[in-house]
């Protein structure tokens, strides 16, 4: 059997985004068809993958009429239910229709700030209707080029108060739903409100319900914004808030490309994929990614089926590295402990004042080599397959 075929039990998804990416850019025309939601549905299962999630134009295009949309979410649930995909997690499109060209929730006007909760809360049902328990945000168009309008600060509260209205709507329908925030710097805003995971870390902690909401970071949007994925996940994991992942790769300095996990930043991916496993995360592998638009049909499973399969291998190479004893022992000799005092120290007032009044042998310690570059070649030769 082949180690690095997906099953369902890896928990990888993919959103109908992603594998229906038609390849328009802002040069060019579609390059492929547009695919039937079904069909996604279908392929995704025949490669291995345990779900799939949407936004709500993704599957029941704005503007539907109401039977003909429960004609499409039933089609839908007969496929899943054939093929035995789940829905972990659902979103809302608020970047595509121009209503939302100044940002949905952060619009200066009030009354597209009132229809984008109202579409919000539309899609949440459609979310919840096909099982979804994440429900991300991600402020595509909420941002700004021009400062001097001045809703630096309307911005944020805006934001807040949607968010504590939509956790309420959650709460008062009983969903059993968690939000999580997508931050990205830029793109298609000049600047995006949140545009880190950290930014978006410091503004969950001013909301009403910040224990029902987290973080989705997205590997290619932390680059973006010259950041380290590995850290940012660390961070979100640190606050308890890795509630969703976006895999993916990037370039950094450039546009937001959603290129193949793995496909440019091996090294990256394989930390974030350690930094998945050493954190206890246990959510969904969430690929939010594309083909390149230069192919046809048959380059997007070969793209969608080269996420999982790298992102197996790279779990491989994790566990070689956790194991490998020479990485053990430059693991352990990197730390040291301090034989004259536990570590964390308990403040008291004796404990600082022996603290300051303490002779440290400061030339040993600035003498003392940690062995990184040791530990960071095996790294490097495990990755290359040579350990
Ligand atoms: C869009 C964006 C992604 C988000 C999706 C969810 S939509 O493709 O580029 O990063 O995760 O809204
Ligand atoms: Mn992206
Ligand atoms: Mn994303």
């Amino acid at each position: 059997m082949d180690p690095y075929a997906p099953t369902p039990a890896d928990r990888f998804t993919f959103g109908l985004w992603t594998v229906s990416n038609p390849g328009r850019d802002p040069f060019g025309e579609p390059t492929r068809a547009p695919m039937d939601p079904t069909h996604a549905v279908a392929k995704l299962a025949e490669l291995g993958a345990y779900g799939v999630n949407f936004h709500d134009h993704d599957l029941v295009p704005d503007g539907t009429p109401a039977a003909e949309r429960d004609r499409i979410v039933a089609r839908f649930k007969r496929a899943l239910d054939e093929h035995g995909l789940v829905v972990p997690m659902a979103t809302t499109n608020l970047f595509t229709d121009p209503v939302f060209k100044d940002g949905a929730f952060t619009s200066a006007d009030a009354r597209v700030r009132h229809y984008a909760i109202a579409k919000t809360m539309r899609a949440m049902d459609l979310g919840v209707e096909l099982g979804a328990s994440t429900y991300v945000f991600w402020g595509g168009r909420e941002g700004a080029e021009v400062d001097g309008g001045g809703k630096l600060f309307d911005a944020l509260s805006w934001y807040r108060d949607a968010l504590d209205y939509l956790c309420d709507y959650a709460r008062d329908q009983g969903y059993d739903l968690r939000f999580a925030l997508e931050p990205k710097p830029n793109e298609p805003r000049g600047h995006a409100f949140l545009p880190t995971v950290g930014s978006a870390l410091g503004f969950i902690a001013t909301l009403q319900h910040p224990e029902m909401v987290g973080v989705n970071p997205e590997l290619a949007h932390e680059t973006m914004a010259g950041l380290s994925f590995p850290h940012a996940l660390a961070a979100a994991l640190d606050a308890g808030k890795l509630f969703h992942v976006d895999l993916n790769d990037q370039i950094m300095g450039r546009f937001d490309q959603d290129l193949r996990f793995g496909a440019e930043n091996l090294k990256t991916a394989f930390f974030t994929v350690l930094a998945l496993q050493e954190g206890g995360y246990e959510g969904p592998r969430h690929f939010d990614a594309h083909a390149l638009r230069t192919e046809d049909e048959a380059g997007v499973w070969a793209f969608a089926l080269g996420c999982m399969r790298t992102f197996k291998m790279l779990e491989a190479k994790a566990a070689r590295f956790l194991e490998d004893p020479d990485v053990v022992a430059a693991r352990a000799a990197y730390r040291a402990d301090d034989p004259e005092g536990a570590w964390p120290p308990r403040y008291s007032g004796s404990h600082a004042e022996a603290l300051k009044g303490r002779t440290f042998d400061l030339d040993a310690l600035r003498l003392r080599g940690p062995g990184l570059e040791h530990l960071d070649q095996l790294t490097v030769e495990i990755l290359l397959g040579v350990r």
